[in-house]
């Protein structure tokens, strides 16, 4: 085995297994959260997977549309492809609410979506929607009645998939000799620059890093042509990849963002060892700050139940004796408690400063939308507490 693990985040439940009342009280599957580094390809994965079936079942509850920021960019990059791949016909794998796919009502489109609850509201809006796990025998039916296509993309999904001969097999399978796949996915650069480490759950099984995905690639005649390096999710890259037989220039974007990582280290194990005692002071940290606030009686809640603050709150032994209740616009995750420390998540009805001292981010990823939102809770002297990239409150 050339795997060598570097962080251990303890006993974790399932990220998105929002618990409804009646089973708040029985006892929780738990698993040990590592993560490892691939000495011969430099890939981080998580040491425990669990199959698609078990995560992305008839009830999950991520929405893509729930937040302005990740409309606004499918919006944008919708408008570049266009502009610049000419497409006619592109494909999206996972494409749960339809918030890219909604972009490209003029061409033929092409959504795969495995979660029964998600892949209805495509269906409804007349999207020809698969409702099945990325495969090849998927690639190959879809090809059958379809043919080739232009454009394939996926956003923080190819991430969440573990066999990735499958997945590259597959893409392989239905791209055009001259199709563009773009992937988005968050940077392992950035998760270990701002100190995210809650970018590890049993959904995201990989973080990728340029380095190590062109290494992958390579195995299936696949390159990086192009990288975007955007602030969605914390930092994350875009990755415009092609055949290698295709004639398309490797944009200097490539070489660049490579350099950077190597330059960090990430090829280095030194790197992921300093990243984990990193990541256990910012847990020291993170418990001080909420125990001197409870110290003071004030009132704490959560803002955005997201499977990331799934690991964080686990991870630093935060629960229902220290935040009150968590906001989330989600329907589906309004109503339950959070996975592991079991804190009511309640629909948000805004933010009021009579009740709420503090407000621990959960969402931090879109902390200039949600400030944004919420100007009138700082302007009267709200805060919020945040993790990254050291523990603070602001
Ligand atoms: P958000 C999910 O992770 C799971 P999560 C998955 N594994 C993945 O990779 C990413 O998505 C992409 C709420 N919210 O996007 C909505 C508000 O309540 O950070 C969401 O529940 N008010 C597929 O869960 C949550 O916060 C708001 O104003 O870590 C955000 O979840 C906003 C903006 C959001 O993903």
């Amino acid at each position: 085995m050339s795997k060598i693990s570097f962080l251990d985040l303890g006993y974790q439940p399932l990220a998105n297994n929002y618990l409804r009342k009646k089973d708040k009280n029985k006892k929780e599957k738990k698993y040990r959260l590592k993560v490892c580094l691939d000495k011969k390809t430099k890939l981080v994965s998580i040491e425990k997977t669990f199959s698609s079936k078990i995560m992305f079942n008839d009830s999950y509850p991520y929405r893509s549309s729930m937040s302005k920021t990740m409309i606004k960019s499918f919006k944008h990059l919708s408008k570049m492809i266009k502009k610049r791949f000419k497409p006619n016909k592109i494909l999206e794998i996972g494409s749960n609410d339809g918030a890219f796919i909604k972009n490209f009502k003029k061409n033929k489109t092409i959504g795969v979506e495995p979660c029964a609850n998600i892949e209805k509201i495509t269906k409804k809006l007349k999207f020809n929607t698969y409702p099945d796990y990325w495969s090849k025998k998927l690639s190959k039916k879809i090809l059958k009645k379809n043919g080739y296509v232009d454009v394939i993309y996926s956003a923080n999904t190819i991430s969440h998939i573990k066999d990735l001969n499958e997945v590259f097999g597959a893409i392989n399978l239905i791209l055009n000799k001259d199709g563009v796949l773009i992937l988005e996915d968050p940077s392992l650069l950035e998760c270990l620059k701002r100190n995210t480490y809650d970018q590890f759950y049993n959904e995201h099984i990989y973080v990728f890093s340029a380095v190590a995905l062109d290494n992958i690639l390579k195995k299936y005649k696949l390159e990086i042509f192009k990288i975007d390096k955007l602030n969605i999710h914390g930092g994350s890259n875009r990755y415009f990849i092609k055949k290698i037989e295709s004639q398309r220039k490797i944009d200097k974007s490539t070489l660049i963002n490579k350099k950077i990582e190597i330059d960090f280290g990430l090829e280095n194990f030194n790197t992921y060892k300093k990243f984990s005692s990193r990541v256990i002071k910012s847990k020291k940290e993170l418990v001080k700050i909420f125990h001197n606030i409870k110290k003071r009686n004030k009132k704490i809640i959560g803002y955005g139940a997201t499977a990331k603050s799934t690991t964080i709150l686990n991870y630093c032994g935060i629960n229902n004796n220290t935040i009150d209740y968590f906001l989330d616009t989600t329907k589906d995750k309004q109503n339950k408690f959070t996975p592991g420390t079991k804190i009511p998540i309640l629909k948000y009805k805004g933010l009021h400063n009579k009740d709420i001292d503090y407000v621990f981010l959960g969402a931090w990823n879109f902390k200039d939308e949600i400030f944004k939102k919420e100007k009138k809770f700082i302007k009267n002297g709200g805060k919020f507490i945040i993790h990254t990239p050291t523990p603070k409150i602001i």
